[in-house]
């Protein structure tokens, strides 16, 4: 654990120059008419979970360098999690990728150990993307040729019997969202019927949509390409959407900001699909190429600021209530200090977004006013809302520099001595 009395000794240190700052940060606000309290309470309010897999290094095929200490366990995971909302105050989630946590029978305890932290479960996550272990509770099958979109029925039948029990383990948690991401595709033209896929993931999504509880959601998540190389089956957010309407009054869409080809407006996409009230979730993180899991904002902070302006559209000033969660891979980074930053740059322009005058906007856009609308929206983006991002963090009792706060109090040193120093996580 971090101590709270080791933050409380680092936040005394730095105060009378935050404070500065902030008194800076404030009066900059009030000539553009924005009222900074305003700003701070809600990134305050705002929290993003993390996710299970990616509290150890991350890899790819070719190769993974751990850096020792990772959690060895869920339980583990959920203290490094715990460690990183101290520090940020704005992590009180984690969101589990089944089977790699999967607390069994274990579920009551697991979710006790995290309610002891502060800590809740935010959506679930089904693999049916590889041969897992646990399938074989659901009948022994092969994903090779897909899930729910298999030809071989004993296939699909597996791949729904693992939903439903990622929604179960999900209720015992305390969980009300279920994301499904799909694998399933074709790598060759001609290898199989794009309809008769589609019609069978609809299908699927149906009967796993009918054990969720009244207040649970389901999520559809996109991906163009990856692992599938010619066709995926839910491969962009138009099929999302259908899937979603076909599915339930209640499916939603989850929005990976990496799952784009190169180009795509993707606020524009988040517009879209918050306009039909189908936008149930996010998958933070960015990419210059792919489905990179960079850490969000590090490549292109002002894409994440239109995406944070298009979710506050019409909102009043405060974040629809979504599944928000960090989807990264943290092959060089400390996983924890990966979480830190991205977390620091969803606020910052969450922040940011909420500085924007979005009266001033509406009618700079009415009167086909282009210099000037561009003029306001960068003019908010230009803000330096560090101030009111750290003041959020000092509210909620965590860091006002959480990176520096984590490396001071030697936390990986700790886990390294007691979990050692070839300790792996599962996950990604
Ligand atoms: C996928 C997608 C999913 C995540 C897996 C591990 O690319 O982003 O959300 O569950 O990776
Ligand atoms: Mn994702
Ligand atoms: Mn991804």
């Amino acid at each position: 654990m971090i101590d709270a009395d080791l933050i409380a000794e680092a936040t005394g240190t730095a105060l009378a120059g935050h404070e500065r700052d902030l008194d800076h940060a404030r009066s900059v606000l009030a000539r553009t008419g924005i009222d900074a309290e305003a700003v701070a309470s809600e990134v305050a309010r705002f929290s993003v979970a993390a996710p299970s897999w990616a509290m150890g290094t991350g890899g790819t095929r070719f190769g993974r360098f751990p850096i020792g200490g990772e959690p060895r366990t869920t339980f583990e995971k959920i203290d490094d999690v715990a460690a990183l909302n101290a520090l940020t105050g704005a992590n009180r989630t984690i969101s589990l990728h089944v089977p790699w946590d999967d607390p069994g029978d274990a579920a009551p305890l697991l979710r006790a150990h995290a309610a002891e932290r502060g800590l809740g479960f935010d959506a679930m996550n089904s693999n049916t993307f590889q041969d897992n272990p646990s399938t074989t509770d659901h009948g022994k099958v092969s994903y090779k040729f897909g899930s729910l979109a298999a030809s071989d029925p004993t296939v699909r039948r597996a791949a729904i019997e693992h939903n439903r029990y990622v929604v179960d383990l999900g209720i015992a948690l305390g969980s009300s969202a279920l994301t499904v991401w799909l694998a399933d595709g074709t790598n060759h033209p001609g290898q199989a019927s794009f309809r008769r896929q589609f019609e069978r993931v609809l299908d699927g999504l149906c009967e796993i949509d009918a054990h969720l509880p009244d207040d649970w959601v389901l999520l559809t998540e996109h991906k163009p390409y990856e692992p599938a190389f010619y066709s995926s089956v839910n491969a962009d957010w138009g099929t999302s959407l259908l899937l979603a309407q076909g599915t339930s009054v209640r499916a939603r869409c989850l929005v990976d900001l990496g799952h784009h080809l190169p180009g795509t407006n993707i606020e524009q996409v988040v517009s879209r699909l918050a306009m039909v009230g189908r936008l149930g979730g996010f998958h933070f993180n960015d990419s210059k190429y792919g489905d990179d899991d960079l850490t969000v904002g590090s490549i292109d902070p002002f894409r994440l600021f239109l995406v944070m302006h298009e979710l506050l559209e019409g909102t009043g000033g405060r974040l629809p209530d979504l599944a928000y969660m960090i989807d990264e891979s943290h092959n060089l980074k400390d996983p924890i200090e990966d979480l830190i930053q991205a977390t620091d740059a969803i606020q910052v322009a969450t922040a940011q977004a909420l500085c924007v005058p979005v009266d001033d906007l509406a009618d700079a856009q009415e009167a086909d006013d282009p210099a000037r609308a561009a003029s306001i929206l960068h003019g908010a983006y230009r803000n330096d809302v560090r101030p009111l991002v750290a003041e959020a963090r000092r509210r909620n009792g965590a860091a006002l520099d959480p990176l520096a706060t984590f490396r001071s109090v030697g936390y990986r040193a700790r886990c390294v001595a007691t979990r050692g120093s070839d300790a792996t996580a599962t996950g990604l």
